[in-house]
This record gives C-alpha cells, structure tokens and sequence, in this order.
C-alpha cells in the first residue's frame, strides 16, 4: 500500500524551526530575568516539535512509536521551564528553592521512565494501531492511567503559573504591565490543547496532540513580551538593582496602600523581611508613621522630616510621590526614606555647644566691658580719668557741631590743698578727694560727665548747657562743699574751691582750646582770691598775657 507524507507533519517542522530561532535569539540576551529558563523551554520545543514531526512523516507503527517514546524527552521539560520562568518574570524568584527543583524533576523522570516500559505495563497507553485512512498514517492508541495523571500535572503547573502572573499584574507597576499581560495571554494557550485531543474529528485521523505548536505559539508571545516590549532591557534590571541597593529606605504602595515593593534598607529599618510585607496593609507595617504622614498622602509631592516611635525615638528625611500613569492617574505611591537620627543628635550637641559659646562669650564681654571700665575710671574718686575726658570730648564737641548745641566746661581745684595735706596727713588728704567727688556726682546731670584731671582738679563736662547755667552748677557746688561731713578735717581748716568755665562754640572750637580756656578762667579764679567762679573772657589778664594780646 502507499503512504504519503502526512500533512500534519508540517506545523510540527514550523513549530521546531520557530523554536529554534526563538532559542537563538533569547541565548543573545541570556542575562535577563526568565531568559535562561525561555531559552531551555525552548530547546523542549524543538525537540518535542522535531520528533513530532518525524513521528507523523513515519509510515510504520514501530518508527511512529520510536518517535513518539522519544518526543517524551522534550516534553518532560516543558512544565518545569515554564513554571520557572513565571516565577522569574513575575519577579517570585524567592520561591526557586533547591527543594522546588528536585520536586519538580519527579514526574518528568517518571514520565519517562513510564513511556519507555509501557510495552510491560500499559500505563501510558494501550496497544497501538497504525491506520491508513485516504493513504495518510494515523496512530491511534488508549490513553492510560499515568496518560490522565501526566495530563493533570500539567495543568496544574500551568495553572499555578497563571496564578503568579496574574498576581503579578495585578501588583506590578505600570511599568511591566504590557509585558506581563503578553506573558499571561500566552501561558493561557496551551490550556486549549486539551479540546483538540478529545475533539472527534481530529480523533479519527490519528491522536493529534498539538501542545508542542500551542507551546510554540505562547513561546512566540513570551518572546514578544521579553524582547519586543523591551522587557529584557537592562533598564527595569538596572532600577530593581538600584532599588535594591539603596541605603534610602524605598516602599512602593498601591492605591489600596498595601506594600507592592520594599527594598533591604525598608526591610531592615522596619524590622520585616520582604515576604512579610509585601501584599500587607501600609498600616500594620508602619505602626506610628500612619498618623505622621496622613496628610501627606494625597498631596502632589512631599518632602518632609518626621520624628517616629520606633523602639526608640527616630528622626526620618521623608518624601512621598505619587506614581502615575502615562494619562496621569495615580496609580500608587512610593516613599523614600532615610534615618537621620544621628544627624539629629549632631546638631542638638552642636545647638548646646553653640548656647554654651554664646554664654562664654557674653560673660567675656561683660568683663571686657568692666576691664574698659577700670581703665577709663580713677582708681581713689571712681571718676573717669584724663585718658576718658580726652576721647569723650572730642565726640561731645563733634557731635555738638553736627547738632548744633553748646557745650560747657568747668574746671575746679581745691584751694590750698597742700596744707590739707600738710596739717591732717595724706590719708585726709584722700578723704577730702572721695568726699569732693562724690558732691560732684550729686550735683551733675546724668548725661553730665565728671572727671578727675589730675591731682586735686577736676573737670566737669556738661553737654546742652550754657555758660550761664554752668555758672549756677559751678556756684552751687563752691557753695555746698564747706558743709560737707570731713571727720578727719577740722571745720576751721577746710579748703574751699575754685572754678574756671568756658563754653563751645565760644570759648574754644576743639577740646584742647576748650580745656585750655576753662583753665585760664581757673587761673583768673585762683589769681583773684580763690573760692570763687571765673567765666573765660578774652580780656582777662590772663588770658590777655596767655594769649599773647
Ligand atoms: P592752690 O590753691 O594754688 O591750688 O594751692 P595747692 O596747695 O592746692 O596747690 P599745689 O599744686 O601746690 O598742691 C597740690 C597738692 O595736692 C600737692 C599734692 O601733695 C596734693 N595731691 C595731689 N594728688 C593727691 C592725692 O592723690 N592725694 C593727696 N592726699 N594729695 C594729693
Ligand atoms: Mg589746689
Ligand atoms: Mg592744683
């Protein structure tokens, strides 16, 4: 009888080539998240698709169920990649544990163990038949128990990762959700396989198990997904590493505030792994932040700084951003975080140094203040000194140009001091000093400035005063100091006083014509009787044969 080369044998050899290249290409990429596991489905495929294909071009039952024993091979290592790379691309690596791929070696080595001893059990399939309908072989064989147990395994390992993608396009950000969404479309695929084998039509030709080409097809959209949606780009690996490896803490949530992605540096601050908090509620992972960042969550971008009862109290550099999608809806929320509890604590020392400082220097210019002072004040009289008298009047008198108000100046000394001296002794002497200087304080305005110029003689400088009015004060104070209290000097032998006065503008434009007029008129005072007020004139006698007229 002849035989022609069935058709069926066709999609087969396709379905092998497109593999290949699929395999070829995604080798070129191999450093992407999945790719490893894509590429070895894919040498499944073209092994699973080749022998096939051979098995349908093959005229005699014993080379049909050659082929047919050997394609188990390839189609043993279809669940076990598939449901690695779903785990990979939906980012759950955590749960490719050693254990899951010994436990997912079990039903392949079975399976093959299986089919290649079904001639002594039968478990896989019954007897064999070749039939030739219209010149074209068909192999028609009984599936067996293990043929019903191998089915159901590999749906539930279809099945189960469906489940992850699904979850994961669910969790994922915006970013991989094109991607994600190919990949579940075409996980989808095989599921259909299941119709064609039980579908009466295609029963009558021959059992037509047409996975190898479904798988093929979902293998065309992985691949899609991975290299034409740019999933394999380094790009998205690039950013989940650097996420990775912050040292800010990273969290990103969705709209319903439950963690979608959490980085070490979060794990570690909030005490959690990444698998106790992803899927959870941002309010039983952050305990104590809740209320803190409340109001921040439905505003546009915040950076704040946050103190939060951790074990111990901790100081947060804060920021929230919305995540959007490309038509601006807000999708989610990210919080980037960083402890600056010990900066915090840096600058609270650096504050108490800093008031401490201020302290210091406070106390230093109070006793610069005092030491300027002393060197300004006469050490018996506590007057100011001749060195003071000298700086103020040079302001006085420049200020007094400026604003146009006179300025007075008395000048006195005590008459006959010498003989005070002489009679009651130096410390007396002293006494009648303090107790001259202390009458000159009571009797000056505050804004008046008295001074001890040398010896027993004194100035006083009285600013917006007359010449008349310093007169009066000059007169006042001649008057009252014979009445003071001098236990040590007898009432008889006081000394009385005598007072030279000259004003600015009049009597002299700078303070050493000042001082000099105010001492010529002293001179005048001294010169006619003593214990008497001389105001400066010109036409003195004095100051006639001082001034040369
Ligand atoms: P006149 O009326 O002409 O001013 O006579 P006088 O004796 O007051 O003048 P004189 O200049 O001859 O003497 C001033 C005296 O003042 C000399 C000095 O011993 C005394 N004297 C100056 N400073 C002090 C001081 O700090 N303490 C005491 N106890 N005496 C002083
Ligand atoms: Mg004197
Ligand atoms: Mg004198």
């Amino acid at each position: 009888m002849f035989v022609l080369l069935h058709p069926f044998s066709l999609p087969f050899m396709l379905s092998a080539l497109v593999s290949a290249g699929i395999a070829v290409t995604i080798w070129r990429r191999r450093t992407a998240p999945g790719a490893v596991s894509l590429f070895v489905n894919m040498l499944g495929l073209i092994f699973w698709s080749g022998t096939y294909a051979a098995m349908w071009s093959s005229t005699t039952l014993q080379k049909q169920l050659f082929w047919l024993d050997l394609s188990t091979l390839g189609a043993v290592i279809i669940p076990a990649t598939f449901i690695t790379f779903s785990l990979q691309v939906s980012r759950n690596e955590r749960f490719l544990t050693r254990w899951l791929m010994y436990l997912l070696t079990i039903e392949p080595a079975t399976s093959l163990l299986l089919q290649w001893t079904n001639n002594s059990h039968h478990l896989v399939y019954g007897p064999a038949q070749l039939w030739v309908t219209d010149g074209l072989a068909g192999l028609h064989w009984s599936p067996g128990l293990w043929y019903w147990i191998d089915t159901a395994y590999w749906y539930i390992i279809i099945t189960a990762g469906i489940w992850y993608l699904a979850r994961s396009l669910f969790r994922n950000g915006e970013l991989h959700r094109w991607q994600i969404g190919t990949i579940l479309a075409g996980a989808c695929i095989p599921l259909f396989a299941i119709l064609f084998e039980v579908s009466p039509f295609f029963t009558k030709i021959g059992r037509l198990d047409i996975s190898p080409l479904l798988f093929t097809l979902s293998g065309g959209l992985y691949f899609y997904a991975l290299s034409i949606q740019k999933f394999l780009d380094l790009i998205p690996v690039a950013h989940s590493r650097l996420i990775q490896s912050m040292t800010d803490g990273v969290i990103v949530f969705d709209l319903q505030e439950r963690i979608v992605e959490i980085n070490p540096a979060a794990c570690q601050f909030l005490g959690v792994t990444a698998e106790q908090a992803v899927g959870r509620h941002s309010r039983d992972i952050l305990t104590g932040w809740e209320e803190i960042t409340r109001p921040f969550w439905d505003q546009q971008e915040v950076r704040t700084e946050i103190g939060v009862k951790q074990d111990i109290p901790r100081y947060l550099d804060l920021s929230i951003t919305p995540l959007l999608n490309p038509r601006k809806h807000t999708t989610g929320r990210m919080i980037v975080f960083r402890d600056i509890s010990v900066r915090k604590q840096d600058e609270g020392a650096l504050r108490n140094a800093n008031e401490q400082l201020q302290d210091q220097l406070a106390e230093i210019r109070t006793l610069r203040d005092q030491l300027h002072e002393q060197a300004s004040r006469d050490p018996l009289t506590n007057l100011f000194n001749r060195r003071y008298l000298d700086e103020m009047l040079l302001q006085e008198l420049a200020r007094a140009e400026r604003e146009n108000y006179p300025v007075s100046v008395i000048m006195l000394d005590i008459d006959r001091f010498k003989r005070v001296n002489d009679t009651f002794g130096h410390k007396a002497g002293d006494e009648t000093l303090q107790a001259l200087a202390t009458l000159i304080i009571l009797h000056i305005r505050l804004f008046d400035v008295a001074c001890r110029f040398g010896g027993e003689e004194f100035v006083i400088v009285m600013p917006h005063v007359s010449v008349e009015t310093a007169y009066e004060r000059a007169e006042m104070l001649r008057r009252a100091f014979p009445k003071i209290d001098l236990p040590s000097v007898r009432k008889e032998a006081r000394p009385t006083l005598s007072f030279g006065i000259a004003a600015y503008p009049f009597h002299g434009l700078n303070s050493e014509q000042l001082l000099k007029s105010a001492d010529m008129a002293l001179y005048a005072a001294k010169n006619s009787g003593r214990n008497r007020s001389v105001i400066y004139t010109e036409d003195s006698p004095i100051s006639r044969k001082q001034s040369g007229l």
